[in-house]
This record gives C-alpha cells, structure tokens and sequence, in this order.
C-alpha cells in the first residue's frame, strides 16, 4: 500500500483546462490537443552525447498543448503556467529572437522549418505539470508537445525519432542547450509500462517490460529542490571534455570504448578525462547489465547497478550535489535496494528502487536526512512508466 502522500500531488493537466485556456486566449476553439511527457531516466547518464545507451521511462507528468492554425504566418503562445498576454513571433524566427520559456516553442518552429517543413502561422496554449528545474524535463515535453501538434496539423509526416532529432535541435542551436537526444525520445517514444532501452547512436529502441507493483516494489522519485548549479556552464564542459578523449583515443564517440579497453585507454588522458571517460564507459556497461537483469525478470538485481551509478556520477563525473548524494546515502540507510541520482545532475531528482511497503519509510529518511543537514524540504511521488506523446483530442 503506497502512502498518500507519494501519489501524485498534481492532477494531470486535462485536455478540456488548456482548450478553454486556448479559447480565453485566441476567442476560438483549438484545432486539437496534443500531450508529451517528462521522465526519469533509470539508469544511462550522460551517456547520451557519447552515442550511448540510455534507460528512460515517460512520467505521467507532461505538457498539453491546444493548436490550430491561423491564416497569417505568425506564432502566438500562451502559457498556463506564465501567465499574460500571448508571445507573439514571425514563423521565420532565428535564433536570439525569442527568449524565455518561450523559446522552447519558437525553437521547435525554427528548427522544423529549418529542416525545409512547411510550418505556417498557428496558435497555441500549453499547460504542463513537470515541476520545472527538477531534472525530470520539462522542456522536452514542451518541444514535444508542441512538435507533434505542428507535425499534425501541417500534415507533415515526421516520423518520431526524426522528430526527437529535430526537438534537440531547437535546444542545442535556439535555446542554446547542448543536451544530448534521450529527453526527447523518451518523450515521443516511450509506451505504457515499458522502459526505453535507447542506442543514441541509431536510435534503436526496444521497450523492456518495467512492472514494479508485481514485485511488490516502488519507484520513488525525490525530488531534492536543490536549486541547478552551473547547470549549462558544466554540463558543456563535460561534453566538451567527452568529445576530446575521443578524438585523442581516436575512436568516433566514447561509445566505442569498451569497459576492457580502459586500461589501454586511460594512460593516454589527462586526469579529467580519465574520470569521466570511465564514467561514460562503465555506465554504458550498467544500462547492458540491467536491460539483462530486467529481461530475466530480475528487477531486486538492478539495485546495485544503480547504486554504482550514482558512485560513478559523484565520484568521476562530479555532477552531484549534497542534496542528490544525502537522498542516496539516506534512503539506502533506509532500505533502498538501489538509489541514484537522475538526469543531469547539479541538482533534481534521485531514483529509488524500494519494497513497496517500504516507500515512506525511505521518504522519511531521506526527510530526517535534508532537516538535519538544513537542506529544504523535499517532495517526493511514486512512477509508473507512462505513454509517449500523441494526441488527446
Ligand atoms: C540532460 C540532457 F538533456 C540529456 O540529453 C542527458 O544528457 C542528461 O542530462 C544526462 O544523462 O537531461
């Protein structure tokens, strides 16, 4: 029995809240609402800028956009969560023009024209419940959410992984963001009770059954509130760091070193690189490790994995935080089978794989554990693996 206060403290945001939003704000009503949700990553961080694997599952949490066309070639937004008057841009918007949370939305108009898509002038309303900053992207389920209702109402036949592409574009080159491609493909990709087993390199995906209730097991999401340090500045410089080993190893991306080419590899880094191409090389052996374990029915087994990441992430990619390693240490203390931070660090969430009936005792741990160390109080949910994008109405 899961206690109340880890069920979703939101509920999600309806199809009929962010029509009457689109309706208040345009005088008319949308043409069609489209949904995409935020995720955790369960295990493969940092993975993915290296053409490595990646372990994803959807939350329920997401964005709902409401669209529909308009006869001119302008873009006008509204936002549930940024109230007042509508942004309003050209369809032919460059980068720098459009800042903001707004940006996220001309950056997907930027870069499906770009790409030579044929997008014209349109109205939107989005509505989203992925607490913002906390890891768990919410600009992705932005993009997302509105990619497929342009994909749609243009009749432009985006196929989903094209468009995960064409939704990091917007971040990397509008929005300025140097993420890698899994948010988005977990956004648009992910089904209903599966993890996304995800090679970046290919974008091949298979959905691993992910049943934690017939386990009798919980994930818990801590969300730390730990304000996002540095957030952009660092996580650039890893990737930056990433893509001068591989040049120096010689090989096309981190991807292509193997956990038993590390000895031969390593002596030929700098101390910085040293530790974080270990980081990259053995997480992509962990999200092998636990795709296996999961096909085995073994999820209990996973635990450790996770655990192992998160020393990796702290220890050799340094992108923890006292608040991300505090959770962990407290809700292994606790009981946890497994506990690692999620996303890109620097702040956000932590993951725990918990007996079922253990879930509050282990958010009470981590409670005592942020109260004692003067941190700010965190909340945290119970997720299951929810759908990918598509159209609501
Ligand atoms: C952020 C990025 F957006 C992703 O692409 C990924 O690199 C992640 O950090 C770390 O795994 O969420």
């Amino acid at each position: 029995m899961i206690d109340e206060r880890l069920s979703r403290t939101t509920e999600a945001p309806s199809a009929a809240t962010v029509s009457t939003a689109f309706e208040d704000a345009f005088g008319r009503r949308p043409d069609g609402v489209w949904a995409a949700p935020g995720r955790v990553n369960v295990i493969g961080e940092h993975t993915d800028y290296n053409d490595g694997f990646v372990l994803p599952m959807a939350l329920p949490q997401g964005v709902r956009a409401a669209a529909a066309r308009t006869a001119d070639d302008r873009v006008r937004v509204v936002s549930l969560q940024e109230p007042g008057e509508p942004v309003g841009f050209p369809v032919d918007v460059r980068p720098g023009d459009v800042t903001g949370w707004a940006a996220y939305v001309a950056g997907v108009v930027w870069s499906l024209r770009s790409a030579g898509h044929a997008v014209g002038g349109v109205d939107l309303a989005v509505d989203g419940d992925v607490p913002a900053g906390a890891g768990l992207s919410s600009s992705a389920a932005l993009e997302c959410s509105v990619a497929c209702a342009l994909n749609e109402l243009f009749d432009l036949d985006i196929a989903p992984a094209d468009l995960a592409r064409l939704a990091q574009r917007a971040e990397n080159d509008f929005v300025g963001m140097p993420c890698g491609v899994m948010d988005q493909m977990a956004s648009v990709a992910c089904e209903e009770g599966h993890l996304l087993f995800l090679d970046t390199r290919s974008l091949r995906a298979e959905r691993v059954p992910f049943d934690t209730a017939s386990h009798d097991r919980t994930l818990l999401v801590i969300d730390t509130r730990a304000p996002h340090r540095l957030v952009d500045g660092e996580y650039a410089r890893r990737r930056a760091a990433c893509e001068a080993a591989a040049e120096t190893v010689g090989v096309r991306a981190l991807r292509d070193v193997a956990v038993d080419d590390l000895p031969a590899v390593l002596p030929r880094l700098d101390d910085e690189q040293q530790r974080r191409v270990r980081h990259v090389v053995t997480e992509n052996a962990r999200v092998e490790d636990v795709v296996h374990r999961l096909r085995d029915g073994d999820l209990d087994g996973i635990g450790p994995l996770l655990t192992a990441s998160h020393a990796s992430l702290r220890d050799d990619y340094e992108v923890t935080v006292g608040e991300l390693d505090t959770a962990v240490e407290a809700a292994l203390s606790a009981g946890a089978l497994g506990a690692r931070m999620t996303g890109g660090g620097f702040g956000g969430c932590v993951i725990a794989l918990v007996a079922a009936d253990r879930a509050a005792a282990v958010f009470d741990a981590v409670r005592e554990a942020f109260a004692t160390a003067g941190y700010a109080e965190p909340t945290a949910f119970t997720a299951v693996p929810s759908p990918g994008a598509h159209r609501v109405r």
